[in-house]
């Protein structure tokens, strides 16, 4: 079964999705493709040399075939994806692309991305260009936080993302994992697209450097150069709409095969704190470390923990015991409590003696993590700068 896939996927070229650590539901997202073929099958005026090995059907052979409108000329991430994403979409899996600015064409397509001047998802008409347009997901939808001004891609994930992550996670649309993963998609894949597209900076001020390989970068280079003969760009178009929907659905298996799990993880370790320390204050992930952070937060809010968090505990890959601290936000250094100060920086014997736990490793100059060779040591470290801190509130926290 796997020759014949991975021959099917030779085929469009995206024989680098398959490893051998994929688990089931990748491969059954990469059939659905290859039998579908959707990133090289019926993009309009591709020649032959690109073309599956199955004949393209002559769209007389059937009248309901779906059509998406985008624009001609240089292509962009944004409509890239918009079109990527559609095409996962059982209505539009055998849709044509119709790439043009002739308003009699794209009035004559089912929907329309990234051109046409008009936003009205009644009629499926998804441009961002016009100057009447100020949409952010936070406008069209309150409850998401994101004030990014949105582009094609933004418009299509927020109209079609529930359908879209249900088909090719095989989740039910209205399942809490796949509201998780939808969130998760926009704020760590699409917004940085809809903010690229719209020219919005990530921050004010001069940049130190340049990060220029970002996928929308990627996908401008996949243009003609300005000094090609040829300025044809459907090749390019097909080849970045490949590109961003392997790395669409590489971050989706990772979201949902890989940090997705450890939610489930800090949601028992929260649920059983106060079992392994009475201040509710620690949590253990006997398992081993997992992506706790983002978790933590979330679950905090949504579990209603009265008092914060403070440290987790986990075995390292050693069998040896680690105390982090919890970090005051998402994207911040500061902690919500640090490890003692005069524990900082002192490793093993020294550390033994000046705490006087038994078989300490080492605490960070940061005073962020800490080791212990036992669980018992490290729960005893952080119970002794909870102590510590209550005695001496301004104590530690830093
Ligand atoms: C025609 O297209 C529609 C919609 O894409 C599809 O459901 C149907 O199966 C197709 N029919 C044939 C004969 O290919
Ligand atoms: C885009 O399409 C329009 C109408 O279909 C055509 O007139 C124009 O030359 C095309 N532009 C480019 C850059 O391909
Ligand atoms: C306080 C405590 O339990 N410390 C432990 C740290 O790890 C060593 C090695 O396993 C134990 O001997 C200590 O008891």
């Amino acid at each position: 079964m796997r020759r014949v896939l991975s021959a099917a996927v030779n085929l469009i070229k995206t024989e680098s999705l398959i490893d051998s650590g994929k688990p089931a539901r990748v491969v059954r997202i990469l059939k659905s493709q290859t039998s579908r073929c959707s990133l090289c099958g019926d993009i309009t005026r591709i020649g032959p040399r690109y073309m599956s090995s199955q004949p393209k059907r002559p769209r007389a052979e059937n009248m309901t075939a779906k059509k998406i409108g985008t624009h001609n000329g240089t292509f962009h991430c944004d409509e890239v994806l918009a079109c990527f994403f559609l095409r996962q979409l059982p209505q539009y899996k055998d849709a044509e692309i119709i790439r043009t600015r002739d308003l009699t064409q794209l009035a004559e397509c089912d929907i329309v991305v990234d051109v046409g001047g008009e936003f009205d998802p009644k009629r499926h008409r998804y441009d961002h260009h016009q100057r009447t347009f100020v949409e952010s997901f936070n406008s069209l939808c309150p409850e998401k936080p994101w004030v990014t001004k949105l582009s094609s891609a933004g418009l299509v994930y927020m109209h079609f993302g529930r359908q879209l992550l249900a088909q090719l996670t095989q989740l039910r649309e209205d399942d809490r994992q796949l509201d998780v993963l939808y969130d998760k998609l926009y704020e760590n894949f699409v917004e940085e697209v809809d903010a690229i597209d719209n020219g919005i900076s990530q921050y004010d001020g001069e940049a130190r450097y340049t990060v220029s390989t970002m996928l929308s970068a990627r996908v401008g280079h996949l243009n003609p150069r300005w000094n090609s003969k040829s300025q044809d760009t459907q090749e390019g178009f097909r080849k970045a709409m490949q590109m961003v929907g392997k790395e669409f659905l590489d971050r989706l298996d990772f979201y949902q095969s890989s940090w997705l799990p450890a939610r489930v993880v800090v949601e028992e370790a929260v649920k059983m704190r106060h079992q392994v320390d009475p201040s509710g204050e620690l949590l253990l992930f006997s398992q081993g470390g997992c992506p706790w952070k983002e978790h933590l937060f979330a679950l905090e809010k949504e579990l209603q923990v009265e008092t914060p968090i403070k440290f987790v505990l986990y075995p390292d890959q050693n069998g040896h015991w680690r105390i982090q601290c919890v970090p005051a936000g998402l994207n911040t250094f500061q902690n919500r409590l640090s490890l003692l100060e005069e524990w900082r920086g002192i490793r093993d014997d020294a550390l033994s003696e000046l705490s006087g736990i038994k078989g300490c490793i080492f605490v960070h100059t940061g005073g962020f993590i800490g080791g212990n060779k036992s669980q018992e040591g490290a729960l005893e470290m952080a119970r002794r700068t909870l102590q510590a801190a209550a005695q001496s509130p301004a104590n530690g926290s830093s």
